[in-house]
């Protein structure tokens, strides 16, 4: 299995009611015609990486549908419709289910009462990290684990419900291959970390530690250019891309696809 390179992307337009989905604010509103000009930036930047992308169209019920990571979590060897923990939300997984049912031969389902958000899922080359959060309780972590179990692949559960101004896992949290692990600074030390190499980043520029490595290259929110700059010394080819108007709605680059 490999948790960073992948051959096709699904993803979701965000529609004119971007602005009314969650958000805690502290950005300010995006407008329509700047998310979705980002989300265009991003799609040709899936593309120029060979994935071969689905775009299913905005649906006005789910304002926060365009983060589509939420909804399911595809690896080599399945999928899994998650149970949004987000009450607006749980409706969004249904279109998910239908396009993803053509690329798999069965998907799971988490059940009620668990809850899971695909953001909370971290698989790296050895394992999933699983983010209990206030979006993905108990009971869905445990049938997330179980889940994964049965297609051989191991699990671990950190919990992330007092990490301040960490929505999901993955908002501070990323896998970048070769055994490295992008760490917003400031994390507890989860024992689970110790078998990784952590590349923290400096407080103002915790966002993006929410980063997506797919095959060659590392998608990057533009304006970090520490980051960038440790990136490459590291070896990595970073993709920058604007991500402004989706920060302002507390997502980030590996919320707006589900990649496999
Ligand atoms: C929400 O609060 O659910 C959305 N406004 C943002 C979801 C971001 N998704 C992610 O980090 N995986």
């Amino acid at each position: 299995m490999s948790a960073t390179r992948f051959t096709r992307a699904l993803l979701r337009l965000p529609g004119r009611n971007f602005a009314a989905g969650i958000s805690t604010g502290a950005g300010g509103a995006p407008t329509f015609e700047s998310t979705r000009a980002q989300h265009a930036r991003y799609l040709a930047a899936l593309q120029s990486l060979g994935l071969a992308t689905r775009m299913l169209p905005a649906d006005e019920r789910f304002p926060d549908g365009t983060f589509v990571e939420d909804t399911a979590i595809a690896t080599a060897h399945g999928a899994i419709i998650t149970r949004p923990g987000a009450a607006s939300r749980a409706g969004e997984p249904e279109a998910i289910a239908l396009a993803l049912a053509g690329d798999f031969s069965t998907l799971a389902y988490i059940e009620s009462p668990g809850t899971v958000d695909g953001g909370d899922i971290c698989e790296t080359d050895a394992e999933v990290i699983i983010g209990i959060s206030h979006r993905t309780n108990e009971e869905g972590a445990a049938q997330l684990g179980r889940w994964l179990a049965g297609i051989g692949i191991a699990s671990v559960t950190v919990d992330i419900r007092y990490c301040t101004g960490l929505l999901h896992l993955k908002s501070g949290l990323a896998y970048l291959g070769e055994g490295r692990l992008a760490l917003a600074p400031g994390l507890p030390d989860w024992p689970v970390l110790k078998a990784y190499e952590p590349v923290v980043l400096a407080p103002e520029e915790r966002y993006a530690a929410n980063c997506v490595r797919i095959n060659d290259r590392v998608l990057v929110a533009d304006d970090y250019p520490h980051f960038v700059d440790t990136l490459v010394r590291l070896g990595y080819e970073p993709l920058p891309l604007p991500m402004s108007e989706f920060a302002k709605m507390d997502g980030g680059l590996s919320c707006l696809s589900v990649r496999y």
